[in-house]
């Protein structure tokens, strides 16, 4: 009640200068400027320092992590200059959407920043085009700027020597950058649809799962060079683990070779990719006979999986068979 009555004599203090100063302020020092007619009623917490203007508490720039700007009233990373700039929604997997863009294959990292806004409960796919000459290796990198962890999905689109559908998943469930490899099997048209990972992992499931919030995202993809194939004899079991990547073999020559690799983690789904002298023969299943090979049939194997929610390395076993 105090403090009522010290700003109601205040008011009636100011007198004349009502007339000069606007509406909620007043020269209260006789200076000649205008002062807010009420002495700040707010005391900023922690983390937060008065705005003289609003005469209200706004978050300190200070506390926002190394690498984050305070913008708006929220601490964001700040933007960065990209080789490309998602285009225009629609611009998912439907047959009338336009591609998001096309990201060139090149040994330097191509980086691409687009933005995530699901709306009525669907997700946003930016689906983005991929064209390669022959089997390709990529490094993505993928950062949320302002919302959650965004990861991949890639299909083909054309290409001439895939047997049957080609997927794979690149996400985790955990809201942090993730780097994994995606091999492309064949030359031809690929598309990769980013979004966040909550709804890839419904689509790896096959179970749709609500989409997390809007938010932003970095990208870079690099071409890797592919490491030299790992010999392995007919028959033999490798044991091994992946970690956001692919492993490659050379089987020795046999006239029937039959190829099975089984992943041990639980969120995970193996892929093969094998060929023989050079020609893709399958690059979705995760057992693979081959028979009546020539006697100098060189099978070249890549242990890959459709998804692997998890974060940590995922142990496989491939067993190869006569
Ligand atoms: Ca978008
Ligand atoms: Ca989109």
């Amino acid at each position: 009640m105090r403090a009522f009555l010290a700003f109601a004599l205040l008011a009636t203090g100011c007198g004349d200068n009502s007339k000069a100063c606007g509406e909620g302020t007043a020269d209260r020092d006789n200076n000649g400027l205008c002062e807010p007619d009420e002495e700040p009623m707010v005391t900023c917490g922690p983390g937060t320092s008065l705005d003289v203007a609003t005469n209200s508490c706004r978050p300190d720039p200070a506390i926002c992590a190394d690498g984050q700007e305070l913008v708006n009233g929220a601490c964001i990373a700040p933007v960065v200059e990209v080789d490309l700039v998602e285009g225009p929604e629609p611009n998912g997997f439907a047959p009338a959407d336009v591609p998001a863009g096309l990201i060139p294959i090149e040994a330097t990292a191509t980086t691409l920043r687009g933005c995530l806004a699901p709306a009525d409960g669907i997700a946003d796919f930016d689906v983005y085009r991929i064209v390669v000459g022959g089997p390709t290796l990529l490094a993505i990198t993928l950062t949320g700027l302002d919302g959650p962890a965004p990861g991949y999905l890639a299909r083909d689109v054309d290409v001439a020597e895939l047997p049957v559908g080609f997927e794979r998943i690149g996400a985790t469930l955990a809201d942090v950058e993730a780097t994994r490899e995606l091999f492309l099997p064949a030359a031809g048209t690929y598309a990769l649809g980013i979004t966040d990972g909550r709804t890839l992992a419904g689509v790896a499931r096959g179970v749709t799962i609500e989409p997390t919030d809007a938010g932003c995202y970095l990208a870079a993809i690099t071409v890797r060079e592919r490491p030299a194939p790992t010999p392995v004899a007919v028959p033999s079991t490798t044991l091994g683990e992946l970690v956001g990547a692919v492993d490659e073999f050379v089987v020795e020559p046999a006239a029937t070779v039959d190829l099975e690799l089984v992943m041990t983690g639980p969120d995970s789904e193996a892929a093969l990719v094998v060929y023989v002298d050079d020609e893709l023969v399958d690059a979705a299943n995760n057992r693979v006979q081959l028979t009546g090979l020539a006697a100098d049939a060189s099978v070249g194997v890549i242990v890959d999986t459709r998804y692997d929610l998890g974060l940590g390395p995922l142990a496989y076993r491939l067993a190869v068979n006569p």
